[in-house]
């Protein structure tokens, strides 16, 4: 048993070098490759079974695939090689596909491939290669794809590339292209992909004969400055399922002809440019322009509803433009749309209640439109619905008594509309976390049933005519905003409403009293006898919590001892990415009672465990849920393994058996980042925090789009980021859905830390994994960093998270300053605020206003490098901070 995986596999390799030396001297097709490989770079030795003296055939050389044993197509993606892309590989007759994406090429355009005489599928995105598009471009008259994206690929389109009319994908999104789009695509009649996006320096119109592109299903110039008009010609367009031009400057209306090419449209993006006037009538309605026509002349019968066409439409975009006129009604009632945004146009008319037959909405966003009338009663029966805002419009009438029936409903914003009646009680919401009615004609009582949605977070009342109380019950919540200003309340105010946020969301109310209010309640005592009942509940409580936890640890201990036993005597298999010189036994004897480390988290306990050599490891062990094979466990493994980051932990190595995975680690002295700050005396310095800071934001976007394949961190906390001796972060725990598997991940996840404070508020309803989750963490982390707080405060009895705290803080005048840690001198103020700006960011309540762990990064780095100039201004008592 002792004996590695390693020594095995060296004898093997050896015996099998010896077995089949001779097969290989065989083909000229390996000599090629050969040749091709040797002008390569590759410092990670990804080509390493390319070798004559290997003992495989080249046909099951790395990257390689044959057909009849001749190579047809080289896969070298990902393999971060650089040096120079020989033409030799034209030498191979049927060669018909190269993907070379994802590397480190630094070079012009490889033209002499064109050579190649097979070649249809040419893929170099995501490379260095820079230079212009040459002319000579024509010379690849014969490939189907040419994948040149994401490179530094400047200066303008050359007329020729129009002779590539075999082109079926034409990619070139993500470069530095300037200057004007020539109008060339008459020829490339079988293209279905065309990118252009994000080339920011173009300056140019749409060229018109895009649109006679019949099989174009992709048309993407997203980001890109294009200008002008929407060519009437895109009404041909009629394969098109995906069309995104957001993000340009262009102007005048949508043409009329374009309704006809919406038929297959699952994307429709035209947010973020300068177009206007009312949107096509027929939309989605299935009739041409004669039966529209007929429409404007009066005959505005049935026949306009009769086909409903957009049948696969998901996501409709159109915001941020100067539309007008009614919004097509026909959108509302969509059976596939999810998404639909039109914030910040001119559009008018009304939700109708047929919106009962978009089954499939998820998110609409209307702010800051025309739109009038009820909200509809249906809106109720979308079981989808997680966003519904619709601020700054002119919507009137009550709100429907099951508005927010949706199961996932997770923010209304209604702010700033004329509606009236009363707040109805919301019962159904249980994953509500912001609900805004600001600025309405609202009147009644705020409804006491509000205190029982358990993640209302944000709850903004204000400038409406809300009479009565304030329920008692709103303290149980821990909201992080609570705006009640200017409404017509009266009577005591609840003791911790008054404590915890800022005067300022009381006032305009001259009947409510309370300490620290204009008015003093007439009837003072009953608030000591209601602080005592809440203590006694709270001890009561915590004592119950506290033996059931003692339970709960004694049957793990007793469990525990049960397996290890178990596991000595069960198979162990393991793969030592790193000389370990440690059998899996002597590995299981180290790890005991005296060598666990702390609780060790969520996953399972870290034991550190001495190497024959001296050296410590820290080991971590996982339960196996058995849900992967042991050969994909261990490539799961290796994908971790090889992540080489100066701010993420080495895994140097694994076994597992039936009941365990032990995952071996560097072990770092200085213990986690979330042990410092839990001790009392907590001091570090701001620069050595800002440091902390960076490192952990360069670790997470490393991971996120650096590595391949990108990973998600997924249990970012202080105690998962390790520190070594000079306060150098390294971020631990990554990834681990990857080893457990993704359904026992969120069940261990959801067991033991639902209520953490480093998840997203979406989370609660959305247990998908995203970027944004992480970012939302590390928010955290920065404010743990910024306030010298743990987030989790649990032996508070004020049991705020740090979020939350930060929050409420922030909406009071001086309140920034209290946020940030006392010890900390004066000097630091300025950068001190731009981390806890970004830190809100980070922690935004809505997704997609956090940024990108990379921007996260730039931000982080230009604080650091004003660190030194003075900043003689105090901060700015009406300082912005984003919500
Ligand atoms: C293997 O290739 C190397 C260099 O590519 C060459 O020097 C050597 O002679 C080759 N050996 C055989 C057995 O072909
Ligand atoms: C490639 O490897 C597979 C399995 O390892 C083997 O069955 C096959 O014969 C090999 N192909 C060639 C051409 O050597
Ligand atoms: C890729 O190559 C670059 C530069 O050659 C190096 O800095 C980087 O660490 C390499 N990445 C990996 C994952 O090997
Ligand atoms: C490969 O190319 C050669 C020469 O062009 C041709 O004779 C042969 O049929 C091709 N093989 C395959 C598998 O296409
Ligand atoms: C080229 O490779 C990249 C990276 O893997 C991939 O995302 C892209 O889809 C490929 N392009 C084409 C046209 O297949
Ligand atoms: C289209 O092809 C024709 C004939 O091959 C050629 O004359 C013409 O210049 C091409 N058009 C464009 C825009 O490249
Ligand atoms: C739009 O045009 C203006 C000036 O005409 C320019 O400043 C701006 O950058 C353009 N916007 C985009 C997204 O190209
Ligand atoms: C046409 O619309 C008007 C106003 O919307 C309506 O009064 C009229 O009845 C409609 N005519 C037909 C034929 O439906
Ligand atoms: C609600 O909408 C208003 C106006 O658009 C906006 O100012 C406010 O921030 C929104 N509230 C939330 C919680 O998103
Ligand atoms: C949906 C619909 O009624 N379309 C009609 C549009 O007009 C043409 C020609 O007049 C009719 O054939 C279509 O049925």
């Amino acid at each position: 048993m002792a004996t590695t995986l390693c020594t095995y596999l060296f004898l093997l390799s050896v015996t099998a070098s010896f077995t089949f030396l001779n097969l290989c001297s065989c083909s000229s097709e390996a000599e090629i490759l050969l040749s091709f490989k040797a002008s390569i770079e590759d410092t990670r030795k990804s080509l390493a079974s390319w070798s004559n003296t290997s003992a495989t055939h080249y046909c099951n050389w790395t990257g390689i695939t044959c057909t009849t044993a001749s190579v047809t197509s080289i896969n070298l993606q990902s393999f971060n090689l650089s040096g120079d892309i020989s033409s030799s590989i034209c030498d191979l007759p049927n060669l018909t596909e190269l993907n070379l994406a994802d590397n480190l090429f630094n070079q012009p355009i490889p033209l002499h491939l064109s050579q190649c005489s097979s070649l249809q599928v040419l893929n170099l995105s995501n490379n260095l290669i820079w230079g212009t598009i040459p002319s000579q471009i024509s010379q690849f008259g014969s490939l189907r794809v040419l994948d040149l994206s994401r490179n530094h690929i400047e200066g303008n389109i050359p007329e020729s590339l129009g002779s590539l009319k075999n082109l079926q994908v034409l990619n070139v999104g993500s470069n530095l292209l300037s200057g004007s789009v020539p109008s060339i695509f008459r020829n490339f009649t079988k293209l279905a992909v065309l990118d252009l996006s994000q080339n920011k320096y173009l300056v140019s119109e749409i060229p018109k004969d895009v649109g006679e592109l019949e099989n174009l299903e992709q048309l993407l110039l997203q980001s890109s400055g294009f200008q002008g008009e929407i060519p009437d010609s895109f009404g041909n367009l009629l394969s098109l399922t995906h069309l995104d031009l957001s993000e340009n400057n262009l102007t005048g209306m949508v043409p009329l002809a374009l309704v006809s090419s919406l038929k297959n449209l699952v994307s429709f993006d035209v947010s973020q440019n300068k177009l206007l006037g009312p949107f096509p009538n027929g939309i989605c309605k299935g009739q041409g322009l004669i039966n529209l026509s007929l429409h404007t002349n009066g005959f505005n019968g049935s026949i306009s509803n009769s086909i409903s066409e957009c049948k696969n439409l998901e996501r409709f975009q159109v915001q941020n433009n100067g539309f007008s006129g009614d919004f097509p009604d026909v959108l509302w009632s969509l059976p596939k749309i999810k998404l639909i945004r039109a914030e910040n146009n001119r559009f008018s008319g009304q939700i109708p209640e047929s919106i009962s037959g978009a089954v499939q909405l998820e998110q609409i966003q209307l702010d800051g439109n025309e739109f009038a009338g009820k909200i509809p009663q249906s809106l109720g029966l979308l079981k989808s619905l997680y966003r519904f805002s619709a601020s700054l419009n002119r919507l009137s009438g009550e709100i429907p008594p099951n508005f927010c029936d949706s199961p996932v409903m997770s923010i209304v914003n209604l702010s700033h509309n004329s509606l009236s009646g009363k707040i109805p009680e919301l019962k159904k919401c249980r994953k509500l976390v912001s609900l805004s009615l600001a600025d309405n004609r609202l009147n009644g009582e705020i409804p006491p049933s509000l205190a029982e949605l358990p993640v209302l977070t944000y709850l903004d009342l204000s400038d409406n005519s809300l009479t009565g109380s304030i329920p008692q019950g709103l303290q149980n919540l821990k909201l992080a905003l609570f705006n009640v200003s200017f409404n017509q309340l009266s009577g005591r105010v609840p003791y911790s409403l008054i404590s915890g946020l800022p005067a300022s969301f009381l006032e305009g109310n001259p009947q409510l009293c309370g300490p620290g209010l204009p008015t003093s309640c007439s009837d003072d005592p009953p608030r000591h006898h209601n602080a005592a009942l809440t203590t006694l509940t709270c001890v009561l409580i915590s004592l119950a919590f506290l033996v059931g936890a003692a339970i709960v640890a004694a049957g793990f201990a007793m469990y525990r001892r049960r397996s290890l036993k178990q596991n000595q005597i069960g198979v162990w298999r393991s793969v030592f990415f790193y000389p370990l010189r440690i059998s899996e036994h002597d590995l299981l004897m180290g790890m005991d009672e005296k060598s666990s480390k702390g609780n060790g988290g969520v996953f399972g306990k870290v034991y550190v465990v001495s190497l024959p050599s001296g050296e410590l490891v820290a080991v971590k062990k996982i339960l196996n849920f058995g849900n992967q094979s042991s050969k994909s466990l261990k490539l799961e493994v290796k994908t971790l393994a090889k992540i080489r980051h100066k701010n993420i932990v080495k895994i140097l190595g694994f076994c597992h058996s039936d009941e365990s995975i032990l995952l071996i680690y560097e072990h770092l002295h200085e213990g986690s980042l979330g042990d410092m700050i839990s001790q009392q005396n907590f001091e570090l310095q701001w620069g050595v925090r800002l440091k902390i800071a960076i490192g952990v934001a360069q670790g997470l976007a490393y991971l996120h789009k650096d590595y391949n394949p990108h990973l998600l961190h997924r249990n970012l906390k202080s105690s998962n980021i390790l520190l070594d001796s000079n306060f150098e972060p390294k971020l631990t725990d990554f990834a681990l859905d990857r080893i457990v598997g993704e359904a026992s991940f969120q069940s261990t996840l959801a067991s033991e830390a639902a209520s953490s404070c480093y998840n997203a508020p979406e989370y609660s309803y959305n247990k998908k994994a995203s970027e944004q989750l992480d970012v939302y963490s590390f928010g955290v982390v920065l404010l743990e960093l910024v306030s010298g707080r743990k987030a989790e405060q649990r032996e508070s009895t004020d049991s705020l998270d740090i979020v939350k705290w930060v929050r409420r803080k922030v909406n009071i005048s001086n309140g920034v300053l209290q946020v940030l840690d006392p010890k900390i001198s004066h000097s630091c103020q300025q950068q001190m605020i731009g981390a806890l700006e970004i830190a809100l960011l980070c922690t935004s309540v809505v997704p997609e206003k956090r940024p990108s762990m990379v921007d996260v990064v730039r931000a982080l780095q230009s604080l650091e490098s004003k660190f030194y100039i003075a900043n003689s201004q105090g901060p700015d008592e009406e300082h912005q901070l984003p919500v």
